[in-house]
């Protein structure tokens, strides 16, 4: 038997197997005949045989060709819509010596994240892109890209893309190539082997430009969309080569590569220790100012919501600041709706005898929901066996969790009866340390005197907190009476 010769065989730097889903572990998501699969086959060859795999990290963005990092075995971010080119030089900027690649659609690169690949280019970052243009919005299932042909009837467009209303077809590469930084920009297409072939060499080329540190690159590969534009394959294919291409003229916009400077190397970066500094911060205070650090072993993750008004950040700020008079490591994170009023609005809120690891709480162990929408959207993400306060006569039967401990109290209609019903976020503080003993009264108190202006106001939120404190030590005792 003559001996067997592997001639072709998939990139190293692709996994084995994609583990995306368990059934299909030797096959991308993309579509047959989408050009997707086959640009980050060439992109993948291109790693391996500039031997650089270790250095690559790969940016993906929002659109079909989101999964990229289940296939690239290479460093991996997956960003928000349109941010790639952002990301990328965040990642560039950060590790110098990586070579950073963004892969980003029509959608992504020339819609929504128009200004951020403008930018990116015009700083002339040290980035490659790698812009898959396939004239259509994928993922979603069909809107108008700014790529999208005059004519095309898209879900957007269903009478055809007309230039009045929806403006002319976008030229990425030549808007790239208008600009002083880039130092290459080609576009190039999925047409046929031949074009595939070109394909495979602008990217190669792009991405070396990267390894000598010569400047910004961008190749835009005219790429077959056969599902969303309802042809098969072959069809979308010669669609690429012969009516794409049209509008698209292919060849290379910009190549300074054999003449550009390698960008100098980057200023080394000051110690740690010169920061505050260069940045002027003031000083830290002595440790005999600070706090002693507290011993007690505390964990609390605090998710405050409502609506813009009823002071739910002003809550978290208290909580907040009174754990570090307390000697706990403390954060404080705010979420604003985009309604200055009566829009959403949360916090999160951390104290933690440890240094808190991120802000972010995505499990409370307290919830403190003040209206209904805020515990509808919040309560499955409590802990089980965590608390829960709610601003209410009771809490609705749709959102009870048994494995939680749940309080409902009017908070507003409380505070009104100590001359405000703008001190309710107060009453909850009082309701939540009668129920928790979180933080001691004495150290709340100067929190308070501290972040509330006014004397008038500081002395209804002492009332409030009282009024909380009251409030909830009698329906503790009514609770506990019930369960006798
Ligand atoms: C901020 C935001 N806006 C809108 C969307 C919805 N969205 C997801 S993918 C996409 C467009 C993708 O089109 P394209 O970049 O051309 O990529 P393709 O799917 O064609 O590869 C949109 C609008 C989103 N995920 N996030
Ligand atoms: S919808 Fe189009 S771009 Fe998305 S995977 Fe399918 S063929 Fe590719």
């Amino acid at each position: 038997m003559p001996e067997l010769k592997v001639t072709h065989q998939k990139a190293e730097c692709l996994y084995d197997s994609y583990e995306r889903k368990g059934e299909l572990t030797h096959q991308t998501h993309y579509c047959p005949g989408c050009g997707h699969g086959i640009t980050m086959k060439l992109l993948a060859e291109t790693i391996d045989e500039l031997g650089i795999r270790d250095r690559v990290i790969m940016v993906s963005p929002v659109g079909c060709s989101v999964f990229l990092y289940y296939y690239f075995d290479t460093g991996n971010v997956q960003v928000a819509h349109g941010r790639a080119p952002a990301v990328a030089t965040g990642l560039k900027r950060a590790r110098p010596d990586s070579i950073v690649i963004s892969y980003q659609g029509d959608g992504d690169l020339a819609a929504i994240g128009s200004a951020e690949i403008l930018h990116a280019a015009n700083r002339g970052e040290l980035i490659t892109c790698i812009f898959a243009n396939n004239a259509i919005y994928g993922m979603t299932g069909g809107q108008m890209a700014p790529t999208t042909l005059l004519g095309k009837k898209t879900t957007t467009t269903p009478f055809g893309r007309d230039k009045i209303k929806d403006g002319y077809p976008l030229h990425i590469s030549e808007v790239m190539s208008s600009l002083d930084a880039p130092v290459f920009v080609e576009r190039v297409a999925l047409g046929n082997t031949k074009q595939i072939l070109a394909a495979k060499k602008a990217i190669r080329k792009a991405v070396e430009s990267q390894v000598k540190g010569l400047g910004f690159s961008l190749v835009e590969v005219l790429s077959p969309c056969p599902t969303i534009w309802k042809q098969d394959p072959v069809e979308a294919q010669r669609f690429v080569r012969e009516v794409m291409a049209d509008i698209y003229p292919l060849g290379n916009k910009r190549d300074r590569t054999a003449d550009a400077e390698p960008h100098p190397a980057p200023a080394p970066e000051p110690a740690l220790s010169e920061l505050p500094a260069i940045l002027k911060l003031p000083k830290e205070p002595a440790p005999a100012d600070a706090a002693p650090p507290n011993p007690r072993e505390v964990d609390y993750r605090i998710k405050i919501a409502g609506f813009g008004g009823q002071g739910v950040l002003l809550l978290g700020q208290l909580l907040a600041e009174a754990g570090m008079d307390d000697g706990l490591a403390v954060s404080w994170l705010p979420s604003y709706g985009p309604e200055m009023r009566s829009g959403t609005s949360n916090c999160h809120v951390r104290l933690n005898n440890r240094p808190v690891d991120s802000p972010v709480v995505t499990r409370s162990n307290i919830l403190i929901a003040l209206n209904e929408p805020s515990l509808q959207k919040f309560v499955s993400l409590a802990e089980p066996g965590s608390l829960v306060l709610y601003n209410g006569d009771s809490i609705p039967a749709e959102f009870r969790r048994e494995d939680l401990t749940m309080h409902a109290l009017p908070f507003f209609e409380l505070a009104d009866e100590v001359g405000t019903a703008k001190a309710g976020n107060v009453v909850v503080l009082g309701a939540l340390l009668e129920v928790t003993g979180l933080l001691p009264d004495e150290t709340v108190d100067r929190a308070m005197a501290r972040v509330v202006k006014g004397e008038k106001w500081l002395e209804i939120d002492r009332k409030a907190l009282s009024r909380g404190k009251q409030a909830m030590a009698a329906s503790l005792g009514k609770e506990a009476a019930c369960h006798v």
